[in-house]
């Protein structure tokens, strides 16, 4: 088992809380989609989910459990480093380091965090100095990385067969492409003290409500609760944990290449009381010059209405990174 030790820091006053939704009634957990990358049906249960949730689970996801863990406990050995050790990771700007501050617009959370750009172009993260076996750390993400890009492009390709697109690897070609601008996140949300839950009666924010902005994400988390998704009603879903498989999300890029079809789900984590949650998270993105529009594939047959200006992915990071997290990002580029 994995044991992360003192919780961060002593001031929280300016990390947003929500209200316990369990008293509102609305915890429905029994309903996330589950994918099974063997069934046959995988692509039309993916569309529909897609559609609906903009989320699902994949199980028989082929990603060995010993690259997981591996680079599980390695986090871990980073996480609990002492302060001074882990900021000479940092600062996250945006890659590297980070504890509270998401993004560089104001956004804070109860979350410290690695991430990385797996964007060779973008030079940033040879700086970033891992303490201890450095070698072994960024051999441990590499293999964590093009394990769960594969999984996220035999996703995209099952997409691109479900809609009926092709070639069948329309999608998952920007992913895999040498220059592709995706990321990498490993996520810690130390347990906060339950007193303060309780005196509050609130939850306190892990990381706030947003969309994300490339084309997939796929989540791998320890066995600690605290994510949830927004329902199409606008009601807040948990997601019961799961470590041996991976949850995926529909991003806004995704969101515009699907005229709408799919929803870009907005999510959050909550701060748990008691357990440590450890998150890993691939956010499959295309090269920056890769024009994302409506695919003209998709609507030759109808007479739809396209939903979304075309946009360069390196326009939309840009406008991106100027909004604070829970901003509605592709407001501005919808047609008017
Ligand atoms: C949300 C999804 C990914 O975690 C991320 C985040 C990025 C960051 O942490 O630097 C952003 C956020 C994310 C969207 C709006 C901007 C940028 C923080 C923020 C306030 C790495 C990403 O690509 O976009």
């Amino acid at each position: 088992m994995v044991v992360l030790s003192q919780p961060l820091v002593e001031n929280f006053s300016h990390i947003r809380t929500c209200k316990h939704n369990t008293s509102s009634g609305h915890v429905y957990t029994g309903i996330i989609p589950v994918i099974d990358l063997l069934d046959p049906e995988a692509n039309t249960l993916i569309i529909k989910a897609c559609q609906e949730f903009g989320f699902f689970k994949v199980v028989n996801h082929g990603v060995p459990i010993e690259t997981i863990t591996k680079l599980e406990s390695e986090a871990v050995k980073f996480f609990n480093l002492s302060q001074i050790e882990k900021d000479k990771a940092g600062p996250a700007n945006p890659f590297g380091y980070g504890s509270k501050r998401i993004g560089s617009n104001g956004d804070v959370g109860w979350v410290e965090y690695l991430l990385f750009t797996t964007n060779p172009e973008l030079a940033h993260q040879k700086s970033i100095t891992i303490p201890g076996n450095s070698l072994l750390f960024w051999a441990l993400v590499n293999e964590y990385i093009n394990a769960v890009r594969n999984m996220g492009c035999m996703v995209l390709e099952k997409i691109a067969e479900g809609l009926r697109v092709e070639p069948k690897n329309l999608l998952s070609r920007m992913l895999r492409d040498e220059k592709s601008d995706s990321c990498f996140r490993l996520n810690h949300y130390p347990p906060y003290p339950e007193l303060l839950q309780a005196l509050s009666g609130r939850n306190l924010i892990g990381f706030g409500e947003h969309t994300d902005p490339q084309v997939i994400s796929v989540v791998r988390s320890n066995n600690t609760s605290g994510l949830q998704i927004s329902l199409k009603d606008e009601t807040w879903l948990s997601v019961p944990p799961d470590p041996f498989s991976f949850f995926t999300n529909v991003g806004d890029s995704l969101q515009v290449m699907s005229n709408g079809r799919f929803r870009s789900v907005r999510h959050r984590v909550l701060a748990n009381s008691l357990k440590s949650r450890v998150s890993m998270i691939y956010f499959g993105g295309p090269p920056l010059s890769e024009k994302i529009a409506p695919l003209s594939c998709l609507m030759e047959e109808q007479d739809e209405r396209i939903l979304y200006n075309e946009f360069t992915w390196s326009e939309y990071k840009k406008s991106a990174y100027k909004t604070r997290l829970g901003d509605n990002r592709l407001s501005l580029f919808e047609k008017k």
